[in-house]
């Protein structure tokens, strides 16, 4: 496909050139009154509009040219974006300007991100924007709020079941209230992040509500089957996501007596991006969300956007393509938005989402689950191997590394690294789900299976980070010793993550070292879901404790402030150079940062027992003699070896 677009490139620019100078009149007659106001701000349009326009077309072309309608469509899309720009307040359009001058911001060192539930930490919106100085003090510039809109009472995947984008749930508040929120955010200097859940709606959005009443412009939004024969011969090859809901991707729905497809829950209906009409439909509600103030959005689920008979329908060329058009729109309407790109993927794959024309910023799973593998093991060969090989990203672009997020973990590194370096990556899966789910006895975590599939033996875990890292076993056990480890192994993670490179992004609670919660169980909208028993409510009742350096938690969220704003100090942890060297020691991770004329060298001892660098490696790595360890203030000569702590890391300037 890609190839016959590329022979008929000359053909393809002439259409797009064409089609342009057809459509600009009525574009301009439209937009009459908002070009009088804001002239300097239309020519600016048009100017990204003329950039942007010959890939949008190609684009649109190959997804949708062979559709009898494809003209009317790139009209009706060409419209929308300029109706988007209309609708654009100053103050946003005078933000795209801001990030045009200044296109690489979230490269920045002092950028910090957080996610959480709102519900979960403050009740409403309204609890939020009270709560925002916690948010403050923790240095946060990046704020993803979970799923808030409307959604199906009871079950609603924690919020991943949207029955409008355009309405906010008001159980937490209202759009209004949101579109402030965001305002607030943008002048204190952190950007609103949410998701654009555009995989699939709930079985409640209006679009599946008039597809169910037999409206067959709205059966086209999905992938709607009269009988078995054409989901048997797609289950054939999909992989199954949500094994303990149901068997296969389908779903018989009694109201309109067909089969539908739902790669999730039940009541998330996957959408049909080969109709024009769904891709034109949520460009739309692309628009209103930016257009509210949001600055990057979270690209739910972006493997599962198209559907090819014959292969797991996962990371297909086409999922790319729609991504790029909605990139397209996005540069040209609402140039300030950003992607993130949401796929918990194979490797290989995770990187091709990730392009300035693409996703700019994607989360990092492998780094993620091999933080959790080393962990688990003491030993770093994986993950050093992986940050050697699969760190480098396009230029420009960001990982957003994290350690946990609202979902599970998933072991998610190629066969063949683990093999490179004499590991048996089945074997290996399934150690690491028995080590943290507490089937191993030797384990120090506390976590539990998430979606076990009984035909693959595959499974994934769910636990909070505190529980994950041995803090619930050793408080349950009364042990210092263990306490204290813990305590070590949940600061070494977080000063992986926020030394690394690209954006941290925080969970919030784990600063705090919240444990699991069972109390799930007990409701039956989550009870089938164990992802809920690290998705705790915040406490607020005791913020005393947060000071208490003697207790584990506020120990943790005292060190955490302290890394912060260290790290925002430190020109080297800006940008994405990343170098990882051999340790010679299994346990030690060893990592070079350089930006802007600072080098740091960073070492991780990934094992409760002393390790020690070599004095050659020391100098040959730190490219020097005398040392600063930015983390103590130590200073240090590379006359002798480095001697770590258990669990020890150092950040290692050259003095
Ligand atoms: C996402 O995750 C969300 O993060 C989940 O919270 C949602 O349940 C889901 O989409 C549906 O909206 O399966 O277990 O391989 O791992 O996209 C999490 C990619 C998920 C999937 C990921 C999905």
């Amino acid at each position: 496909m890609r190839g016959s677009i590329m022979a008929d490139s000359e053909w393809t620019r002439a259409q797009a050139a064409r089609s342009i100078e057809r459509l600009l009149p009525r574009l301009r007659a439209e937009l009459a009154d908002a070009r009088a106001a804001d002239p300097a701000g239309w020519e600016c349009f048009e100017a990204r509009l003329a950039r942007e326009w010959p890939r949008l077309f190609a684009l649109l072309l190959q997804l949708y040219g062979g559709h009898y309608d494809f003209f009317y469509h790139l009209e009706q899309i060409l419209l929308a974006a300029g109706r988007a720009w209309e609708q654009r307040s100053p103050a946003l359009r005078a933000l795209d300007e801001r990030r045009a001058a200044d296109p690489f911001w979230y490269q920045s060192q002092r950028m910090l991100g957080a996610v959480l539930y709102v519900d979960r930490f403050a009740g409403t919106l309204a609890g939020l924007r009270e709560r925002l100085p916690y948010l403050e003090q923790l240095g946060i510039t990046y704020l993803h709020l979970m799923p808030l809109f409307l959604s199906p009472e009871g079950n609603n995947d924690g919020g991943y079941a949207v029955s409008s984008y355009r309405t906010v749930n008001p159980a937490i508040g209202t759009m209004d209230e949101l579109a402030a929120l965001a305002d607030t955010l943008r002048e204190r200097g952190i950007s609103l992040v949410l998701d654009f859940v555009f995989n699939h709606t709930s079985n409640e959005h209006e679009w599946a509500l008039k597809a169910r009443a037999g409206d067959p412009e709205y059966q086209e939004f999905y992938h709607i089957f009269p009988d078995r024969t054409i989901p048997d011969q797609y289950d054939r090859t999909l992989r199954e996501i949500f094994p303990s809901v149901r068997r296969g991707s389908f779903t018989w729905d009694e109201g309109m007596g067909r089969w539908i497809w739902t790669t999730f829950n039940s009541f998330q209906w996957d959408l049909n991006y080969a109709n024009p009409a769904v891709f034109r439909a949520m460009a739309e509600e692309m628009f209103f969300l930016a257009n509210i103030g949001v600055e990057v959005l979270r690209l739910d689920a972006v493997a599962f956007i198209w559907k090819r008979l014959g292969t797991n329908s996962e990371n297909q060329p086409e999922a790319h393509s729609i991504i790029q058009a909605f990139n397209a729109l996005a540069r040209i309407a609402c140039p300030a938005l950003l992607f993130k790109s949401e796929a918990i993927v194979h490797p290989d794959e995770v990187v091709r989402y990730i392009s300035l024309d693409e996703a700019q910023l994607s989360y990092n799973p492998l780094l993620m689950a091999l933080c959790w593998e080393a962990l688990a093991t003491r030993e770093v060969r994986l993950l050093a191997r992986a940050l050697a090989t699969r760190w480098r990203i396009a230029e420009g672009c960001a990982w957003v590394n994290y350690l946990r997020s609202h979902d599970d973990i998933g072991w998610t590194f190629d066969d063949d690294d683990a093999r490179a370096v004499g590991i048996d990556p089945w074997g290996h899966r399934r150690f690491l789900n028995a080590f943290y789910t507490g089937d191993h006895p030797a384990s120090f975590a506390r976590g539990v299976p998430f979606q076990a599939n009984p035909t693959t033996g595959d499974a994934r875990v769910s636990g909070t980070l505190a529980s994950l890292a041995g803090l619930e076993q050793a408080l349950q056990e009364h042990n210092p010793i263990l306490i204290d480890l813990a305590v070590r192994r949940i600061l070494l993670l977080h000063s992986v993550m926020l030394s690394a490179g690209g954006i941290p992004l925080l969970y919030i609670g784990d600063e705090l070292a919240t444990l699991n919660d069972y109390g799930f169980t007990h409701d039956p909208a989550r009870a089938g879901d164990s992802r809920w028993i690290h998705r705790v409510a915040f406490d607020w009742t005791r913020p005393e404790r947060w000071s208490d350096m003697a207790s584990p938690a506020g120990y943790i969220y005292n060190e955490l402030l302290r890394l912060i704003a260290l790290r925002k100090e430190q020109e080297a942890f800006g940008g994405s150079a990343l170098e990882v060297f051999d340790t010679g020691n299994p346990h030690l991770l060893g990592y070079v940062r350089h930006n802007n004329g600072q080098r740091l060298t960073c070492v991780a001892n990934f094992s409760e027992r002393p390790q020690t660098l070599t004095a050659n490696r020391l100098r040959l790595h730190g490219l020097g003699y005398r040392f600063c360890d930015l983390n103590t203030g130590a200073r240090l000569s590379a006359d002798e070896a480095l001697a770590l702590a258990p669990y020890q890391f150092v950040w290692l300037e050259t003095v």
